[in-house]
């Protein structure tokens, strides 16, 4: 009945729940939440684990006893409710020092303060079991175009990168990094501004092996592109390391919505490549409970994140068991692309020796109208 239970390996980050629904316009909504107490929730709720932004659990400013003591109640809940934190973020973007980013700063003094905030915290998450290590760049970008130099910032950002990486590496940490893509927001314009971008800037790196990515579905939907197409390109590359899940209504302000709510037509589809793809990680929520919401609202959120995902996931795969979609997949030739394009042996001097018939082959439909249908009964319940 669609009870999420560990083994589903839902996390959420302890700034979605904890969201005090702040935003442009307005102010906060909602009381502080104790992280304690988000562990237990979430705990109840079914899920497996919590994640955060070193901010979140410790706030800035505190002293190293109030770090201590933080620390201490966090491990005990931890401890008491069997939680994991399978990863561990930086916050480089609330601090008013961050205006200009944090690893392409212009300000080199600041870029050296957030490589010594993320090494610092990089410690607490390998010692909490933290595997994976989440970068989100947020104010690294740029509203102008003479204001940043972007060749001296993806060196700087590659500089970051590999300096993070070569000090996992020293300290023999089991951790792997995944950037997270955003197109804009905070920032006019956002460095990596989506999944293609990260790609290829990973493979730029000096160790591109420990270093994957983080979509968000919304991200990528606020730049107008398919979001599990971008998925695809990043399992077929080997660095789907990590996912934020949410939704999100079209080209507009990052919205965060619960999983499902949004474009739940590509949530269908995202559910169902992921749960195909061998991918083990935590399906991880980033979603903001709306600021209409109050705290029994944020809780009803965040069940539904993990309801909407198993209900998905049960749709999928009755689609995928239907013989009608085996049939309309033929007849679409979905199987005839896993097929080579020349066959072990040939040359291209067989191929040019070939002629294909235009008439008859430009006149041949592809039936993608009835597997779409097929697809789309099988999400409306109605199959
Ligand atoms: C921030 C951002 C998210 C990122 C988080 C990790 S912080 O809420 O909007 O998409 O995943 O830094
Ligand atoms: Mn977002
Ligand atoms: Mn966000
Ligand atoms: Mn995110």
């Amino acid at each position: 009945d669609y009870r999420p239970t560990p083994e589903d390996r839902f996390t959420f980050g302890l700034w979605t729940v904890g969201w005090r629904g702040v935003n442009t316009f307005g102010d906060p909504v909602r009381p502080p939440l104790d992280p304690v107490d988000a562990v237990r929730r979430l705990a109840d709720l079914g899920a497996y684990g919590v994640t955060f932004h070193d901010d979140d659990l410790v706030p800035p400013g505190s002293s190293p006893s109030e770090r201590d003591r933080i620390l201490q109640r966090f491990r005990g809940v931890l401890d008491e409710t069997g939680m994991a934190v399978p990863m561990v973020t930086t916050n480089l973007f609330t601090h008013p020092v961050f205006r200009d980013g944090g690893f392409t700063s212009n300000s080199r003094d600041v870029r050296r303060y957030a490589l010594r905030k993320v090494i610092r915290n990089i410690d607490l998450a390998v010692s909490l079991g933290a595997r994976t290590y989440v970068c989100w760049g947020g104010q690294d970008g740029a509203e102008t175009e003479a204001g940043k130099d972007d060749h001296a910032a993806l060196d700087r950002l590659r500089e970051a990168f590999d300096l993070l990486c070569s000090y996992v590496l020293e300290q023999g940490y089991d951790l792997r990094f995944a950037i997270e893509p955003k197109p804009n927001e905070p920032r006019g314009d956002v460095l990596l501004p989506t999944v293609g971008h990260a790609l290829a800037f990973i493979n730029e790196l000096e160790h591109p092996e420990m270093v994957g990515v983080n979509p968000e579905v919304g991200h990528e939907q606020m730049a107008g592109l398919n979001f599990a197409h971008g998925v695809a390109q990043a399992l077929w590359a080997g660095k789907l390391f990590h996912i934020d899940l949410n939704g999100q209504r079209g080209v507009k302000y990052d919205q965060d919505l619960r999983f499902g709510a949004g474009d739940v037509k590509e949530a269908f589809f995202l559910v169902d490549l992921l749960e195909r793809s061998g991918y083990e990680g935590p399906r991880h929520f980033d979603f903001k409970p709306p600021r209409t919401e109050d705290m029994s609202g944020v809780w009803e959120s965040a069940a539904g994140c993990m309801r909407n995902y198993l209900i998905l996931r049960d749709r999928a795969a009755a689609f995928r068991a239907d013989p009608a979609v085996a049939t309309a997949l033929a007849e679409a030739r979905v199987p005839e692309l896993a097929e080579p394009t020349l066959s072990p042996g040939e040359s291209v001097a067989d191929l040019l020796r070939e002629e294909l018939d235009l008439e008859t082959a430009g006149r041949r439909g592809y039936h993608f109208e009835r597997l779409d249908q097929l697809a789309l009964e099988h999400l409306l319940g109605t199959r």
